[in-house]
């Protein structure tokens, strides 16, 4: 049997073994690409910095949906740096308003069959529509928008048949949860999951996006749906209808690399506790616990089917007087038809806060919990200290579940509430592109504007052969990007500004950090399994490379943020016995020598703790063209130097 992953990925394979060898490296063409303004001012100062006059991608889209508060001229600045370039270069400009870069993208760009890179982890939401949607570090992207192909180790493919039919007042959010709870946060890493099977024609597009799009908690590369007649019926809704083609799986399941089985008519409404995606429990055992906060909106649940189906529960009622109630609707089109049909009045006079269509609360951007206070979200992560206040307690569920919390005043099982609300979908939308600027034909005349918040990228410099340098912190399992590189109303008009940004990398974890990697001058991290899962961001790699971390050692890296860390040369070294990760202290001085022979032969990588006086041996698990890249300082100093010969 042949996937749907297989086919596409042959499709637009350009280098490696057409057999998809697993965890061998290949290279795709990339037919979309997307930014959002957070990772997406790197991205395009990456661009400009290659030379190349006009994006080569068929469609390539800048988003502007993380960095909205403008509380002063830092984020405005970005948007219009944003704007300009992208007319200057042939990117559509998707408006600060528009909506969240996933939601905008399902609806109004995303094709089945195609690929898609994007420079946020939750790009794969368009696996819902059959779009081999994959998330990246922003260099990548910048790479794929100037014609590069896109590089990776082919990951295995999980078959994931769904059978059977949610019940009342569960919802596809019900089925992420219940892979989270089976699999962890670690368990999709280098995965690929494909769904199918006879519970799939029961699921529409977004539901399927919402199933996807949290696939990235998993640590999956991507997750992906067949396009069937319910794709049809969406794209035709978003007068779309043009680019549907059918894409699917030949249907012998037998072949997956895995296969996992859900019987979707199981599932109970199910609850994920602080703070992590996958601590999944069903939502009835945390019945009673009071809530202080509900939220429903970003690129996981913020649909027309969601607020919809919310706004139904709240008609006639009121929002507890103990909760703040907000509601962020995914995109302007989905705002706008529930502003329409009056589901948005409905939700105002409950009592809801309705916020401007962006990603908000999701990153931290305003609607901080009180000091130890819970609160109850339809988002896709609850790592501690990412919603603002470090002490507070998210839980990540479906709008159904966040609806019962809303008036109840404490997380209660929707099952409790009488019959489910019966969503109908619109036959068509109103299509109002009005907020997507399209390049202009001529560019010539386009000046790139630039605020003084914009500070051009450090420079990468070739990897040393030798390195006698302290562990500047060691961390444990599962530190995600939100802690080397945290986000939220302070930190993001940063962005664009490494020296200033730099100054907060591990803040939440340990505020002497920065001050210590100073005094040191640089020096070496250490961790634990699934190091900097999460985000994409990958200030995550250039900030501690700012303060001079050279090498990163770990127990297993998370996909981007390894990528990340070789694209700017840092070394990224695992233990070979995960029993040396517990002999070594923060503060220990590391000796490594014969780094260059040692990238550049594959060999094992030794090292010698100066401190405790014992050595221990780390790989530094490398393709061809990683080792390369590494050895030369990263990809742009690869480009270049490519470029120049
Ligand atoms: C996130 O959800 O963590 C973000 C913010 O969307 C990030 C991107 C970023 O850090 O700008 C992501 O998921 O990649
Ligand atoms: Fe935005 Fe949150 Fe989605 Fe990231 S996860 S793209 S911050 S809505």
């Amino acid at each position: 049997m042949v996937s749907l992953t297989e086919k596409i990925i042959r499709e637009h394979l350009v280098e490696g073994d057409s057999a998809l060898i697993r965890n061998k490296e290949i290279a795709i063409k990339v037919d979309q690409a997307l930014t959002q303004d957070a990772t997406g001012t790197m991205v395009f100062l990456e661009f400009e910095a290659m030379g190349i006059p006009h994006v080569k991608t068929e469609v390539c889209v800048s988003y502007v949906d993380h960095n909205m508060l403008q509380t002063d001229f830092r984020n405005p600045d970005d948007h219009l740096y944003l704007q300009s370039v992208a007319a200057k270069y042939g990117v559509y400009f998707s408006k600060p308003g528009n909506g969240i870069c996933h939601q905008v993208h399902l609806e109004r760009f995303a094709e089945p069959g195609k690929t898609l890179l994007g420079s946020d982890s939750h790009t794969p939401t368009c696996g819902g529509i059959a779009s081999l949607a994959i998330g990246a570090g922003g260099l990548d992207v910048a790479i794929s928008m100037g014609g590069g192909a896109f590089y990776f180790e082919m990951p295995k493919i999980i078959g994931v048949r769904l059978t059977g039919q949610l019940q009342e007042w569960s919802a596809a959010k019900d089925v992420i949860l219940e892979m989270l709870r089976r699999l962890t946060v670690k368990g999709g890493v280098g995965k690929i999951f494909e769904y199918f099977g006879s519970g799939v024609k029961t699921l529409s597009v977004p539901e399927r996006s919402t199933i996807t799009n949290m696939g990235a908690e998993l640590g999956a590369t991507t997750s992906i749906f067949p396009s069937d007649e319910t794709t049809y019926k969406y794209l035709k809704m978003q007068g779309r209808e043009n680019v549907w083609k059918e894409c699917k799986g030949d249907e012998k399941d037998g072949d997956y690399d895995e296969l996992i089985e859900i019987d979707m008519s199981t599932l109970q409404p199910l609850i994920a506790k602080p703070h992590s995606p996958d601590l999944v429990v069903v939502a009835n055992e945390c019945k009673g616990t009071k809530v202080n906060q509900v939220i429903i909106g970003s690129c996981t649940n913020s649909s027309f089917r969601d607020l919809m189906t919310v706004a139904m529960i709240m008609k006639g009622k009121k929002v507890h007087p103990n909760v703040s109630f907000s509601v962020v609707p995914g995109s302007k089109q989905v705002y706008e038809q529930i502003a329409r049909n009056g589901a948005l009045a409905d939700l105002i006079c409950a009592g809801a806060r309705i916020l401007e269509s962006a990603c908000g609360p999701c990153i931290g951007m305003g609607q901080a919990p009180s000091s130890g206070g819970v609160s109850v979200r339809s988002f896709n992560r609850n790592f501690q200290g990412r919603c603002g206040t470090s002490d507070a307690n998210v839980y990540l569920t479906s709008p159904e579940v966040c609806a019962a919390c809303a008036l109840t005043g404490e997380i209660t099982d929707p099952r409790t509430l009488g019959p489910a609300p019966k969503i109908e979908w619109p036959e068509r939308v109103e299509i109002d592109d009005s907020m997507i600027i399209a390049p202009p034909k001529d560019n010539a005349s386009v000046e790139i504007i630039r605020g003084p918040n914009i500070k051009p990228l450090p420079d990468m410099k070739p990897l040393d052969d030798a390195i006698t340098k302290e562990v500047l912190i060691k961390v444990g399992d599962n530190i995600t990007t939100d802690h080397i590189m945290p986000a939220g109303a302070k930190v993001l008009p940063l962005r664009s500004n490494i020296p200033a940004i730099s100054e907060f990398v591990f803040s939440a974890l340990d505020p002497k950090f920065v001050a210590r990697a100073k005094e040191k001058q640089g020096g070496i991290i250490v961790g634990g399994d699934n190091y900097g899962q999460g985000s994409s961001r990958e200030h995550a790699a250039i900030a501690p490379l700012y303060l001079g971390v050279k090498a990163v050692i770990v127990k297993k890296f998370a996909r981007i943020h390894k990528a990340n860390l070789i694209n700017f040369g840092i070394l990224p070294l695992t233990f070979i016995d995960p029993k040396d990760y517990d002999k070594v202290e923060q503060g220990d001085v590391l000796e490594i020598n014969g780094i260059l022979a040692a990238v550049k032969n594959d060999d094992v990588v030794k090292i010698k703790n100066v401190t405790k006086n014992y050595e221990f041996a780390t790989k530094c698990e490398l393709t061809k063209r990683n080792a390369e890249m590494l050895l030369v300082g990263g990809l742009i100093n690869l480009t270049k130097m490519k470029a120049n010969n």
